[in-house]
């Protein structure tokens, strides 16, 4: 997979305000928030999409969806996010290295557009 952005945030090698790490995965704070809360939550390891991850990455992905809550929680908003991955082109992803939209403090639409 080639380097992207997040990579770069991974190794440091680009500034990121980084909210939550550990061993697996990274949290830090959207560029260009499109709500009060807006946090990408990336794997340290390079998938591309989702769509790209396999049975070997299932803890991780599950690891993953636990952590959106936990930094949610910790972030004051628990009760009331949105989770986003946009999964290739096609319906909005720009960076190719999976990430899950952790979105809140306002309303949403549905179905979203
Ligand atoms: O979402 C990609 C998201 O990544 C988009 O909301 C902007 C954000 N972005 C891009 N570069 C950065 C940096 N350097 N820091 C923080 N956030 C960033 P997608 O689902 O691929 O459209």
């Amino acid at each position: 997979m080639a380097d992207t952005i997040f990579s770069k945030i991974i190794n440091r090698e680009i500034d990121a305000d980084i909210v939550y790490e550990d061993d697996q995965c990274l949290a830090f704070r959207d560029v260009n928030p499109q709500a009060p809360l807006h946090l990408l939550l990336i794997p340290r390891k390079p998938i591309e999409k989702l769509a790209d991850a396999d049975a070997d990455d299932q803890a991780l992905l599950g690891h993953m969806m636990l952590k959106a809550g936990d930094i949610a929680r910790a972030e004051g908003y628990g009760e009331a996010f949105r989770l986003v991955t946009n999964n290739g082109a096609d319906v909005g992803q720009s960076v190719f290295h999976l990430h899950l939209h952790i979105l809140a403090g306002r309303s949403f639409d549905w179905p979203p557009g």
